[in-house]
């Protein structure tokens, strides 16, 4: 049943772009998907050499990979950059493998049950209807650890540009803090009221390497599989585009990397461009509208910021559709599932991967995906 908390994060949502849901899991949930992860991870073989790093900023576009495409609806390990080391592409010496990921994703809501009990649990069905959703699916779902001293930064995006649809953008992300995030260890920042301004790009599979038969354009493997596409000028009287996909100027410390920035001193800078931290308890929720600037800083403290974000969007029954051209798509091209519906009728899910069935209740099994048998497939 929506409550009183769930109405007013609505109303937040929709005047801000932004909305803080305090205490939304409780430690015993929150605890069940630390530990489940933990255990994934360590049934996890790092590889030896060429180890899949994730990042957002432009060079994102030009090092996807099939490892990154074929996660949609799988459990796959991308480390962090500062764990790989150079001159092998594996995991650093010494380094163990409960400190070296990025994150985890992107079908953990499919293909795991502790994750897909949260996934698909009432207070989400529950939460999703009182915003609006009438007919919610689920495309999406990441872990992220945002290791100590490592954990890298998250550069300034709208998750819309990701996770399109037409003929209205329709993506909500529902980030949740499974450890406590703060300041120094890059808790999520946004600019409220940036929710109105239009969407300006799109990453789009690059028609060039996958080939676009009714354009006569024959597929090139060496081309980039990715491209952002601009939805709008460069030039147009959006301040954003200062930042888009980058920092806001002294939000980082890239353009200058001999110099030393603080988080104090990156924290104003965030502020003077119109972001606003959303320091986090365990368990605390953040919603992130489809087009709302959000971004984090690097972790420099010695605590991990461990989360699970869940990205939905409206679904057929609601008019709106999934663009073709977004990275991430169900199987093969021929043959593409359907993503799964947050049911608000109470029906069982079923999921896509191994079988699995799932109600909004929170009862999840799932053939054959016991502890330790989810997909585990890493590119070495
Ligand atoms: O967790 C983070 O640091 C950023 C997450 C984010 O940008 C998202 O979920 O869209």
């Amino acid at each position: 049943m929506a409550t009183i908390r769930d109405a007013t994060a609505a109303a937040e949502l929709e005047r801000d772009g932004v909305a803080l849901v305090r205490g939304f899991a409780t430690p015993i949930e929150c605890e069940a998907m630390l530990s489940r992860m933990e255990a994934l991870v360590d049934g996890w073989s790092p590889p030896r050499a060429g180890g899949e790093v994730f990042r957002t900023d432009e060079a994102q576009a030009r090092t996807t990979s099939d490892y990154f495409l074929d996660s949609a609806d799988r459990v796959h390990f991308f480390m962090e950059t500062g764990a790989v080391d150079p001159a092998t592409g594996g995991l650093r010496d010494a380094l163990s493998k409960q400190t070296a990921l990025n994150k985890v994703g992107h079908g953990l809501h499919v293909a795991d049950p502790v994750f897909a009990a949260y996934s698909f649990s009432e207070k989400v069905v529950s939460l999703v209807t009182k915003i609006g959703y009438t007919d919610p699916v689920l495309p999406q779902s990441m872990y992220i650890f945002k290791q100590p001293g490592i954990g890298g930064e998250v550069t300034s995006h709208q998750d819309a540009t990701f996770l399109h649809t037409t003929p209205r953008q329709s993506v909500l992300g529902l980030w949740l803090a499974l450890q406590d995030a703060t300041l120094t260890n890059g808790c999520v920042w946004a600019r409220p009221g940036s929710h109105r301004e239009p969407l300006r790009r799109h990453f789009q599979r690059n028609p060039a390497h996958f080939g676009d038969p009714a354009a006569g354009v024959v597929a090139d493997p060496a081309a980039p599989q990715m491209i952002f596409a601009k939805l709008n000028d460069e030039s147009s009287d959006v301040a954003a585009w200062a930042w888009e996909g980058k920092m806001p100027p002294g939000g980082t410390s890239t353009a200058l990397p001999s110099v030393s920035v603080s988080v104090e001193e990156k924290a104003a800078a965030l502020r003077v461009a119109g972001f606003v931290p959303l320091e986090c308890k365990a368990g605390d929720l953040v919603l992130i509208h489809a087009t709302v600037d959000h971004l984090s800083l690097p972790n420099t403290s010695p605590q991990s910021r461990h989360t699970f974000q869940l990205h939905l969007v409206e679904g057929p029954d609601a008019g709106v559709t999934w663009s073709k051209e977004n990275w991430l798509q169900y199987g093969a091209a021929a043959d593409r599932a359907a993503f799964p519906r947050l049911r608000t009728d109470g029906a069982a899910v079923v999921l896509a991967c191994d079988g699995g069935v799932v109600t909004a209740a929170g009862a999840a099994t799932a053939a054959g995906a016991a502890a330790g048998e989810a997909e585990q497939e890493t590119e070495t």
